[in-house]
């Protein structure tokens, strides 16, 4: 556009029948500025939404943070005058929705309403550095995995859907960012949409995938992403099994199974299972 703005009063632009034929054409679909003064208003304008389109962004950006878990605390906290029962039922609600998980939110909100009454404070401002140390405290509460050997194992246990695939697609992408070599192997071979399920995750993750098709024995692709986690120098393995009752006697011999693969095939490895709970 503007490129055929210099045009002065009473005289065409000198330009080939075909160059004219094709100016129709354009005129239909773009505007075509007749002085330079609209050209810079267009320009402006233009400027003007793209400005606005990235603000949009960023508020939308910051509204995703303002949402966060320590948002919602710092909003429930300025909601209160006075630290009384109420609070604390709303603060554990609060983090439950936040999925911090039932039990610790508990937990989190038993230790403070201790500390509370230790300290007699009353001052819901005082009460946010007091659940700072409890949540650094709780997380840091020797529950850190062994990793220290190359590969380690981590084997990912539960009842069906409680989550264990998603939380291996968010352990395998953590581990990523953090600079380490992660395989995955799809021992859930119950059914074919858990292998692409993983294999979504994975994509994402950007980390290997070692997966059999449906049906597959779970030990053999436990077995493949180990030798493929030596012969690549991986040093996380991540184990995602299918979901299962501990009642259900084959299941865990399946997977006493896969354990003595890992022991068999990478003796020196450190083995954590984590058993997710719903
Ligand atoms: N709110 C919430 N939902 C989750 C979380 N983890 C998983 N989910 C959801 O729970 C459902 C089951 O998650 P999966 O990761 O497939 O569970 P799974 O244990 O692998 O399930 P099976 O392989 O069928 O035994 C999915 O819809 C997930 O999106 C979580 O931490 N919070
Ligand atoms: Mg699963």
């Amino acid at each position: 556009m503007g490129l055929f703005n210099r045009k002065k009063k009473n005289e065409e632009p000198q330009v080939s029948e075909k160059t004219s034929s094709l100016l129709e054409k354009l005129q239909d679909v773009s505007p075509i500025f007749t002085d330079h003064e609209s050209d810079i208003r267009f320009q402006e304008e233009y400027e003007a939404q793209q400005r606005e389109l990235a603000a949009n962004k960023l508020r939308e950006g910051l509204k995703k943070t303002r949402d966060g878990i320590a948002d919602k605390v710092q909003q429930l906290l300025n909601s209160f005058t006075k630290i009384d029962e109420d609070f604390f039922e709303e603060l554990e609600e609060t983090l439950i929705l936040s999925d911090i998980g039932a039990e610790t939110s508990a937990e989190i909100c038993d230790k403070l309403r201790a500390e509370v009454k230790k300290t007699g404070t009353t001052e819901p401002s005082d009460v946010k550095k007091m659940l700072k140390d409890i949540i650094s405290e709780i997380l840091s509460g020797g529950n850190e995995l062994n990793l220290s050997t190359k590969p380690s194992v981590i084997m990912v246990i539960g009842v069906n859907g409680a989550g264990k695939t998603t939380t291996i697609g968010k352990m395998a992408a953590n581990f990523k960012n953090a600079g380490k070599k992660v395989i995955v192997a799809a021992a859930d071979t119950f059914r074919a949409a858990a292998i692409d399920q993983l294999n979504v995750w994975t994509e994402r993750a950007g980390v290997d995938i070692i997966k059999h098709s449906e049906g597959a024995d779970p030990a053999a692709v436990v077995f493949d992403a180990l030798s493929a986690a030596k012969a690549r120098g991986a040093d996380i393995v991540l184990c995602d099994t299918a979901g299962r009752l501990h009642n259900k006697k084959n299941l865990m011999e399946e997977l006493k199974k896969i354990a003595r693969v890992i022991t068999r095939e990478c003796p020196e490895a450190s083995v954590e299972t984590l058993l997710v709970l719903g």
